[in-house]
């Protein structure tokens, strides 16, 4: 039985893990960098090692120093969280060696799954739709003008170690094709170090949904539904939600069936998210399998009452699926946002820095996954997303409501978020209506960019008042959020008329 744990992350991914860790009564061993010995996740754990300096090629992706943490603590587990090394196949067949418990699949599935040419047949071969295009590496000008002719044009041409978007090329002719696959190619080998490349008939509005599937060693696969993940951003999710608003009890069966099929045909052992893409037609098509935790898991957790981490935990022990998938009945909807130091009117720019206050959103039906906390500086080095924001409610809409109540209870200062923008995102009448795909956020981005107020151009006299009054507002006892009816008011407009003693 695993006695103590390494997360071999940081951040919020590390600190959820940790949670699940100590309700298990599993001791935790956190790794940091030289630039987050200040970081949340570190004081969180029961021990903690520093792997290295701050740029995560020298530290949270060295796996000798991971390992090398685990035998200084006598972890008997590593937990990979996501990102970093967690579908690294190198890291687990290294723990395999050592003896040290990696949770996850078997380097097996992690290198199946990581090669996506291998995926592709490998579906083929257990009968799991695929994108109509090619099975093999695309060698030769004349064997790609084929292949295109025969899937049909527009196509496009992806990286067999890809995934994410990078070295991905759409293609609308064949005059253009095979200077594509070699720019396709060059990126993939810069990028991945394997030039492979294969071709997929363009799928021209897709809904991006995803499966969770859970699997013990003992063959027992089963999925826990899907999420829709189609509010992206060059390929950056922005907002997760479950169930998807165009799924039916019908289509859920048939895609959870080939997503178990999909993990089955791997031996796949742990958490995994299968990937598909749905067109307008309600066609899916298997996109990639994610071998680890997910960002996103949250969602799956709080409308099925399971706590994943914890699933993963036993099942790493040997031990059997608690339940079969008949007792997989999601309650009500939930939503994830995304909450990152960033800043929407410059590009989206991370906006790293020190973080003066936050006050995180509570009550009925709340989950904040977060680490940061008064006076974190915000390292340059790593993801900027500090937090993920989670509601659940009896229906979508009541979810979008409770959405927007917590976006405006959010309070972050001293650093750039894009919590104004989600906000604006639960106005789009397409998100309420639940009218959206791949493309929502580039089709409505002139709205969600028009400026809240027309900008004036400050004097530093008149910043430095403006700082201070922002100070004193963002103090809980001066900031009502809400009038009586629970509408959101103007803070500027209720400070000015306020009488009496404001507290500073
Ligand atoms: C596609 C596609 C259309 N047709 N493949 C983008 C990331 C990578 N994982 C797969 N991606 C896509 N593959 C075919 N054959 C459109 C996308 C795509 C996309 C997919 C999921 C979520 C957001 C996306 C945004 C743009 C393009």
């Amino acid at each position: 039985m695993i006695k103590k744990i390494l997360i071999a992350n940081r951040g919020e991914i590390a600190m959820r893990i940790m949670r699940s860790c100590r309700e298990m009564g599993i001791k935790t061993v956190a790794v940091f960098s030289e630039a987050d010995r200040t970081s949340k996740h570190v004081s969180f754990a029961d021990e903690a090692v520093c792997i290295g300096p701050a740029p995560s090629k020298e530290s949270y992706l060295i796996i000798d120093n991971i390992i090398e943490a685990c035998k200084i603590t006598g972890a008997d587990a590593i937990h990979p969280g996501y990102g970093f090394l967690s579908e690294n196949a190198s890291l687990a067949s290294k723990c395999q060696k050592e003896k040290i418990i990696f949770i996850g699949p078997k380097p097996y599935a992690m290198c199946k799954m990581g090669d996506k040419i291998t995926a592709r047949q490998t579906m083929i071969a257990a009968g799991v739709p695929v994108v109509p295009g090619t099975k093999e590496n695309l060698t030769t000008k004349e064997q790609a003008e084929a292949a295109a002719k025969k899937i049909g044009f527009p196509i496009m041409v992806k990286a067999s170690s890809g995934g994410g978007g990078k070295g991905m090329r759409l293609v609308k002719n064949t005059k253009e094709l095979w200077d594509a696959v070699l720019a396709a190619k060059s990126e993939a080998l810069s990028s991945f170090g394997d030039d492979a490349v294969y071709m997929e008939k363009y799928i021209k509005s897709p809904h991006h949904i995803e499966f969770q599937i859970l699997a013990d060693k003992f063959g027992n696969t089963i999925h826990l539904c899907e999420r829709e993940c189609s509010v992206q951003r060059r390929h950056q999710k922005i907002i997760e939600e479950t169930p998807s608003p165009l799924m039916t009890p019908e289509l859920r069966e048939v895609m959870g069936l080939a997503a178990i099929n999909a993990a089955k045909s791997v031996k796949y052992v742990g958490a995994g998210t299968v990937e598909f893409l749905v067109d307008d037609n309600l066609n899916y098509y298997f996109l990639e399998m994610n071998t680890r935790l997910q960002v996103e898991h949250p969602i799956t957790e709080k409308v099925l009452g399971i706590d994943l981490v914890k699933e993963q935990i036993n099942i790493a022990n040997g031990k059997k699926l608690p339940f079969k998938q008949s007792d997989i009945v999601q309650r009500g909807h939930a939503i994830e946002c995304r909450i990152c130091a960033e800043d929407a009117y410059n590009d989206f720019m991370p906006s790293p820095g020190i973080i003066k206050h936050v006050s995180e959103p509570k009550g009925i039906g709340v989950r904040v996954d977060s680490y940061v906390y008064d006076g974190y500086e915000i390292p340059i080095y790593y993801d900027p997303m500090i937090a993920k924001l989670v509601v659940r409610a009896a229906s979508r809409k009541y979810a979008i409501e409770r959405m927007k109540r917590v976006l405006y209870e959010y309070r972050i200062s001293g650093i750039k978020t894009n919590i104004g923008f989600l906000r604006k995102i639960m106005d789009i009448p397409d998100f309420v209506k639940g009218k959206y795909d791949t493309h929502f956020i580039e089709k409505h981005i002139d709205t969600l960019l028009k400026p809240p107020r027309a900008t004036k151009t400050l004097t530093e006299d008149m910043a430095i008042i403006a700082a201070y009054f922002d100070y004193i507002m963002n103090l809980e006892e001066n900031t009502p959020k809400t009038s009586a009816e629970g509408r959101a008011i103007n803070r500027w407009k209720e400070f000015g008329k306020r009488k009496g003693v404001l507290r500073i």
